[in-house]
C-alpha cells in the first residue's frame, strides 16, 4: 500500500518524538548471541555512546527472567566472567559491549534464543544527578560460531 503524504509526516513526528526523549544515549547494533537448546544463557552486545557521562545500571528482557551485566576478562591465560555493578559511559565516548568483554548476560531462559528473533532489552542508565532513564532497544539474534567468540573456557588466542 502506497504511504500518503499524512503517513509519511506522522512517522517522522513520531521519530522526532522518539529522538528527543532518548536523546542521552545512542545504541547501535544490538545483538544477541543465538543460543542451542539446553543453554540456559546468552550474551547481548552493543555499542552505547552517552552524550553526557552516565552509568548503564541494569537491564532486563522479556527473554530472559534474569539479566546482568557482565565483564569478561584474561585473568592470567584464562578467559573470566563476573558481573559487575554498572558500566561507565563517559560523554562522547562509544563503549562496546562484545563478546570477550562487556556484556548483557541474559540467564534463566525459558526457550532458545533463536537465530533471526528480535529480543526487545530495557536499559536503564543513571546520570550523575542520580536521575534514571530507561531506553528501549530491538536486539537481533545471531548465530556466532565458537570459533569467533571465545567461549569462557577458551584460552590463548585472544589478541587485541
Ligand atoms: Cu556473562
Amino acid at each position: 500500500m502506497p504511504k500518503t503524504p499524512f503517513s509519511a509526516f506522522a512517522f517522522a513526528i513520531a521519530l522526532l518524538a522518539v529522538t528527543a526523549a532518548q536523546a542521552q544515549v545512542t545504541v547501535q547494533d544490538a545483538w544477541v548471541r543465538a543460543s542451542v537448546p539446553n543453554q540456559k544463557a546468552t550474551g547481548a552486545f552493543m555499542r552505547l555512546n552517552a552524550a553526557k557521562n552516565t552509568r548503564l545500571v541494569s537491564v532486563s528482557s522479556p527473554a530472559a527472567p534474569l539479566a546482568e551485566i557482565h565483564e569478561m576478562k584474561m585473568e592470567g591465560d584464562v578467559m573470566k566472567m563476573r558481573e559487575v555493578p554498572a558500566i561507565d559511559l563517559p560523554a562522547g565516548k562509544a563503549v562496546d559491549l562484545k563478546p570477550g568483554g562487556y556484556h548483557v548476560m541474559l540467564m534463566d531462559l525459558p526457550k532458545p534464543v533463536k537465530e533471526g528473533d528480535t529480543v526487545p532489552l530495557t536499559l536503564v542508565f543513571e546520570g550523575q544527578d542520580g536521575k534514571r532513564e530507561s531506553l528501549e532497544v530491538k536486539a537481533q539474534a545471531r548465530a556466532v560460531s565458537a570459533s569467533a567468540a571465545p567461549a569462557p573456557a577458551a584460552h590463548g588466542e585472544h589478541k587485541h
